[in-house]
Order: structure tokens, then sequence, then C-alpha cells
């Protein structure tokens, strides 16, 4: 096994090469289910404390069966696995030019919720065309002990996002405990009324919307992950989602670039396409850079060796 470390933006990526784990032999995603189920130690162990944290997100790299696919990879965090990941996708990306085993140019990945195209403009700058993304419900309410009533939309960008178009609280990292408490409280809410993605599916990623800080740019996010802790990146399928937000609500053309800011003030260049099944297909574009190479030792007396 091999593990290198990245961040996209700020985000971490820990990407992980042969692992040797037995998937079975179904498609991409029947293996990222069996990898969910019977390695949630080998997760831990790998993500959490006092190894990782919970903005860890982890990028198990396997073979594909496409033949256009450079590679598979299954994306996770701390607690469960992601369908997509934009930020973890573009780490990859880095990752995989810091070894030598892609070029600058058009690559594809399989991922267990479709393929993903990227184009590596540099060793460090990737523009990853994500799986197609769609607004599910629009002008959902929620209620918030101190905010009150807010609106929402849910939408899936490769996860569920429900997203608040004017956050209450002001998108700085020095509210960085306000903003978090908001983004709990709007997913317990959420999963208190019953209110989900489609088929009944978690909405397990809040993004909190503001005015952008940089000039040139068009806003400014706070995105709480599924393990209650926050994005530094401005969230690749966030990104995904909010695009076809504003693709849905028609104040976005297609083709123009939309610049989104996360809450520590690093950018994703966005812009999208219509999709085949009425979303739209979202092309993110950010940096990321090789931080470190991981050599985990697992010893048996450690009573914390699967994290915390
Ligand atoms: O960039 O898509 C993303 C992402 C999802 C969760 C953390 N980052």
């Amino acid at each position: 096994m091999r593990i290198i470390d990245s961040h996209t933006e700020g985000e971490p990526t820990r990407t992980i090469f042969n692992a040797a784990l037995d998937l079975g032999s179904g498609p991409l995603s029947e293996k990222a289910k069996v990898f969910e189920k019977k390695y949630r130690d080998f997760c831990g162990s790998i993500l959490k404390e006092p190894r990782g944290n919970d903005a860890y997100v982890g990028a198990l790299v396997v073979e594909s069966d496409e033949s256009d696919c450079v590679a598979g990879v299954i994306f996770f965090n701390t607690i469960q696995n992601l369908g997509m990941c934009g930020h973890g996708t573009i780490g990859l990306s880095a990752t995989m030019a810091y070894l030598g085993q892609i070029e600058p140019g058009s690559h594809t990945f399989e991922t267990p919720v479709g393929k993903v195209a990227i184009e590596l403009k540099t060793p460090n700058r990737v523009a990853v065309t994500n799986v197609e993304s769609y607004r599910f419900a629009s002008d959902v309410l929620v209620n918030v002990d101190s905010y009150g009533e807010l609106a929402g939309d849910i939408a899936w960008g490769g996860n569920w996002f429900f997203l608040v178009k004017d956050s209450p609280v002001p998108i700085k990292l020095k509210y960085l405990r306000q903003l978090t408490d908001l983004g709990l409280a709007i997913r317990n809410d959420l999963e208190n009324k019953g209110i989900t993605g489609s088929q009944g599916a978690w909405i397990d990623h809040i993004e909190l919307y503001g005015p952008p800080e940089l000039d040139g740019s068009n806003s400014r996010s706070f995105v709480l992950v599924p393990s209650g802790s926050y994005d530094r990146s401005p969230c690749g399928t966030g990104c995904s989602a909010k695009m076809a937000c504003l693709a849905a609500d028609r104040s976005w053309p297609a083709g123009k670039t939309w610049i989104q800011e996360s809450v520590i003030g690093s950018t994703y260049s966005l812009s999208y396409e219509h999709g085949e099944a009425g979303g739209v297909i979202v092309t993110v574009e950010g940096s990321a850079y090789v931080t470190a190479e991981v050599v985990p030792i697992f010893d048996s007396r450690d009573p914390y060796r699967t994290g915390i």
C-alpha cells in the first residue's frame, strides 16, 4: 500500500494505492458498497484521528473495468463513502501527476456514481467535468432555533446538498463555530422532518452562501461535511449542486465562468453545459499540491489504531 497526501484549495485528500482489499468482482458501485460495509476499521485507521482528522477525504484507487478510464476511485470520509468528490478528484490527479502516472492532458476516472473527465492543465492545475448535477427541490423550509425559518434548495452534484442562498451568519472563518452549529441545526431539522434527496437519500452536506470578498468572484460559501467538519475548499460537488440551482433559476448562463470562494478564501472556477437528463454538466477547476507521503504503522497494542 502507498499513501500520498495532498490538499486542494486547502482541503486534504489522502490517496491510497495498492491497498489489496477484497471488494469482489461487481461493478464499481457494488465494490464501493462492499468497501463501506466490510472495511470500516480500515477507513477509520486511515482517516480518523490520531492519524488524520474529520476534514480528510480518502481516495481509494482501484482498477477500472472501463477501457477509457485511467483508474477507478472510491472516495470516503471518516464516517461513510462519498458518491463523488471534486476536491478529491483534483487531489488524486495532482498526486498521479506527481508519481508520473498521468501526463498533462485529458483523462477519465470511474467513480461509483459515474465517469468524470479531467484535464490536467499543469501538474497542479486540474479541471474536473463532473457527473450530471440537478436541482431536486426548491424553497424548502427549515426551522432553526435563533434564526427562525430559512429557505433552501436540495440538489445533487455527486453528493446531496441543502443550499441556503443568504446565510444569516457571515461567511467568515471567525464565525466558524456559528456556521458549523447552523449547518448542523439545518441538517437535524431536515432529518427530523424526513426531508431527503431522491429515494430517501440522506442530505449530508449543508451549504451556506454569502457575498464574495475577493475581486472578481461571485460568491462565498461555507460547506458542512458529513463528519461535522467543514470543507476548506469551495467543495467541487457542492459547486456542481450550486450551478444546477443557478441554471434551474435561469440566473446564470451556460458557458459563463462563475468564481466560488470557500470560507478560507480559496477559489474554484466553474462553468456548466446543459446535460442529457435535464440537469447540468459542471466543470470545476482548481489547484492541488502534494504535501506528504504517509507510511502508517498499525501497532496491535495501540487502542486507537482504528481511529477515535
Ligand atoms: O469537493 O466534492 C468535494 C467534496 C465533498 C466533500 C468534501 N469535498
